[in-house]
C-alpha cells in the first residue's frame, strides 16, 4: 500500500483528513520515545475527524459532549480498521493510538501527557499548525478537529508541512476561556482548564469523596442522591466528560464552512 491508498482507505473508514509523518519528523518533549511503543516504528499515519458544528455550537454542552462521543466512536473503529488493513496488506506491525488513550496515570505525568502527542504528530504530518490556544489548526477544518494515529513499520515520507500562519493572534480564545487557562502564551494551565472543562473528573471526584468522608451519616445519605453525585456517576461511565469546548468553538482560524 502506498500513501495514496492508505489515505483513500482512511477517508473511506470515516476520517476527514489523513496525513503522514516520517518518525524523524515527530518531536515531542513530553511524550515518550515512540520506539517504546513500537520498536520498529518508521512512520505515523495521522487521521483527523472534524467535529459536528451544530453540536459544538449548541448552548447545551451535553450536545457537544454527545457529538464528541460520536466522533470518538467513529475514530476508534476507523483507526482500528486501517491499522489492521496495513498489517494484513503490508505485512508490517502497526499500533493504533486512540483520541484520549493511552496516557500514563502514574508519576510524573499523571494523565497530563499522551503516550503519543497527537498534536505534534498532526503537525509533523502536515495537518496543521499550533495556534495561540495551543491546539492544532487545520487549514480547512480550523480548530474543530480531533486526531488519532497509527504507528507503523512502513517507511513513509512526511507530507509537506503547513506553511501558513493560520493563527493571527486575535486573542478570542484567550478572552473566551472561562478558566483563564490561556493567559500565558505557549502554555495551557492544565489545572485551571481541568476544573472548568471536566468538573466531574478526578478533581471533582476527590473533592466529593473528601466531603463524604467528613459528613455525618444523615448528610452522607443526602449526598449520595445529590445532583453532584449523579453527575459524577454519569462521568464514571462516559470517561473524560467535557463541559467546555470554548477554545475550539470560538476560533475562526482556518475554518471553511
Ligand atoms: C492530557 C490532555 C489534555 C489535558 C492537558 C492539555 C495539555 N496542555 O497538554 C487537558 C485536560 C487540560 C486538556 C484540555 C483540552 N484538550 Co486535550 N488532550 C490531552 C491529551 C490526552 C494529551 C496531551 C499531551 O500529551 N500534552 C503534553 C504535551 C503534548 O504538551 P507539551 O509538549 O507541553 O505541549 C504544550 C505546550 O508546550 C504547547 N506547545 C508545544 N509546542 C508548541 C509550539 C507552538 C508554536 C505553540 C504555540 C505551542 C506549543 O502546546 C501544548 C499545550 O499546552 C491529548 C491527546 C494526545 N494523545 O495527544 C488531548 C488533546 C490535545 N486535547 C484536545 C482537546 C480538543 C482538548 C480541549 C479542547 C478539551 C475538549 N473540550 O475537547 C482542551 C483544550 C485545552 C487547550 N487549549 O490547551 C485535542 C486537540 C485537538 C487539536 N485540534 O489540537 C487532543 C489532541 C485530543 C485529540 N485526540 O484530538 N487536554
Amino acid at each position: 500500500m502506498d500513501k495514496a491508498e492508505i489515505r483513500k482507505r482512511g477517508l473511506e473508514a470515516g476520517a476527514d483528513v489523513v496525513g503522514f509523518a516520517a518518525i524523524e519528523d515527530y518531536h515531542s518533549k513530553k511524550a515518550p520515545d515512540p520506539k517504546t511503543l513500537l520498536p520498529g516504528v518508521r512512520s505515523i499515519v495521522v487521521l483527523g475527524y472534524r467535529e459536528v458544528h451544530g453540536s459544538l455550537e449548541s448552548p447545551n454542552k451535553r450536545m457537544s459532549m454527545m457529538s464528541r462521543m460520536g466522533t470518538m466512536d467513529l475514530s476508534k473503529s476507523s483507526v482500528y480498521r486501517l491499522a489492521k488493513l496495513i498489517e494484513d496488506r503490508c505485512k508490517v506491525n502497526a499500533v493504533p493510538v486512540l483520541a484520549s488513550y493511552p496516557l500514563d496515570m502514574g508519576l510524573p505525568v499523571m494523565g497530563l501527557a499522551g503516550d503519543l502527542s497527537l498534536r505534534h504528530a498532526a503537525i509533523a504530518a502536515g495537518l496543521g499548525v499550533f495556534g495561540r490556544h495551543n491546539l492544532v489548526i487545520h487549514p480547512r477544518f480550523g480548530t474543530r478537529i480531533v486526531f488519532t494515529a497509527i504507528l507503523t513499520e512502513l517507511p513513509l515520507e512526511s507530507d509537506p508541512p503547513v506553511k501558513d500562519e493560520l493563527c493571527d493572534n486575535c486573542m478570542l480564545c484567550v478572552e473566551n476561556c472561562p478558566a483563564r487557562a490561556l493567559d500565558t502564551e505557549g502554555k495551557t494551565e492544565q489545572m485551571k482548564c481541568l476544573r472548568v472543562s471536566q468538573p466531574y473528573g478526578i478533581g471533582g471526584l476527590i473533592g466529593f469523596i473528601r466531603k463524604l468522608m467528613k459528613a455525618k451519616p444523615e448528610e452522607q445519605k443526602a449526598m449520595l442522591v445529590s445532583p453532584e453525585f449523579m453527575h459524577l456517576y454519569q462521568a464514571s461511565f462516559i470517561g473524560f466528560q467535557y463541559n467546555c469546548f470554548e477554545c475550539m468553538t470560538c476560533c475562526p482560524a482556518g475554518l471553511e464552512r
